[in-house]
């Protein structure tokens, strides 16, 4: 760099001048997300979209049967497995997550869990399995194998129920992103590898309230460089609504029988919800390529 520029008084007041400097290196990037939303059944082409990185947000309303719906909320409210969540996201939920254990605790906990899980979806005809099914008989077709991922621990299980309690501000669940826990989730997990491929994430809505409990989606997909100026480098929760302040946001506004599959890369949350009293409950699981001949599944 020239002296003569080196020396200009604006730009040695620009150079010592931190927060222009922070600011400028916290405004994140935006990313333009693609949007589906649509009534009916979901396709394994569609599912297909998200994984390719196609399509950010699919949304199918009326996607599986309030009678269906009715029965796994019931099961779930009734579950003896109903636990209140104790890592630091305020929620309910029976089955296992991965968010913030190594792998030998995951797995037990999800053999552990397994029975209750199986409890919630019985007999029934659910949408969790036939999805599950549908897209390993695509898959195969390509000659892609889908299985839950596995360790010498035990075996995932296929869904894990949740209700958000998060309380008081604008979310029942804050602003985050899904990537960040499988990315430092460690080699003793198989799926650590789909950090670097789309991380999906899957969710079922048995039942939700009469108004909000929307999943908002920024967009915004952080990279390793910007969790570290938010303090969330190895979890991904939670972001600031001052950090997306400036980022564009979508809202699906969901009803019990949808189904909303997502990139898990970008920002999302739940808006606060009120209304009828009845609670807003889903079925959740993550799934994404771990090599180019394989594609996990997990909670
Ligand atoms: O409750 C929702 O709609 C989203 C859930 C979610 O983002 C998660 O479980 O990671
Ligand atoms: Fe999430």
């Amino acid at each position: 760099m020239p002296n003569s520029i080196m020396a200009s008084p604006s730009l040695t007041t620009h150079y010592r001048s931190k927060p222009v400097t922070n600011q400028l290196s916290q405004a994140p990037a935006t990313s333009a997300i693609a949007i589906r939303e649509r009534t009916g059944s979901i396709s394994t082409a569609e599912i297909m979209s998200v994984l390719k990185g196609e399509i950010t947000g699919l949304h199918i309303q009326q996607a599986f049967s309030t009678e269906v719906a009715q029965e796994i909320t019931a099961n779930f409210v009734g579950s003896p497995a109903l636990q209140e969540r104790n890592d630091g996201v305020p929620g309910q939920y029976v089955g296992a997550s991965h968010y913030r254990k190594d792998a030998a605790t995951y797995f037990a906990a999800s053999e552990t869990a397994r029975p209750y899980v199986d409890a919630l979806l019985k007999n029934l005809v659910d949408p969790v399995r036939a999805l599950f099914d549908a897209l390993k008989r695509e898959l195969h077709n390509q000659g892609i194998e889908l299985r839950l991922a596995r360790s010498e621990h035990g075996q995932a299980n296929i869904c894990r129920a949740l209700s958000w309690s998060g309380g008081g501000g604008t979310f029942s669940l804050e602003p985050h992103d899904d990537v960040a826990q499988v990315l430092c989730a460690g080699n003793d997990y198989e799926f650590s590898a789909v950090a670097h491929n789309t991380v999906a994430a899957l969710n079922f809505y048995p039942s939700m309230p009469g108004e909000g409990g929307n999943l908002r989606l920024w967009s915004h997909k952080p990279t390793v460089a910007d969790r570290k100026s938010q303090g969330v480098e190895t979890t991904g929760y939670p972001y600031s609504e001052a950090y997306l302040q400036t980022v564009p946001c979508r809202d699906f506004q969901l009803k019990a029988g949808d189904i909303a599959l997502i990139d898990g890369g970008f920002v999302h949350g739940v808006t606060k919800q009120s209304g009828n009293g009845k609670r807003r409950v889903l079925l959740n699981c993550f799934f994404g390529f771990a090599r180019p001949d394989l594609v996990l599944w997990w909670t």
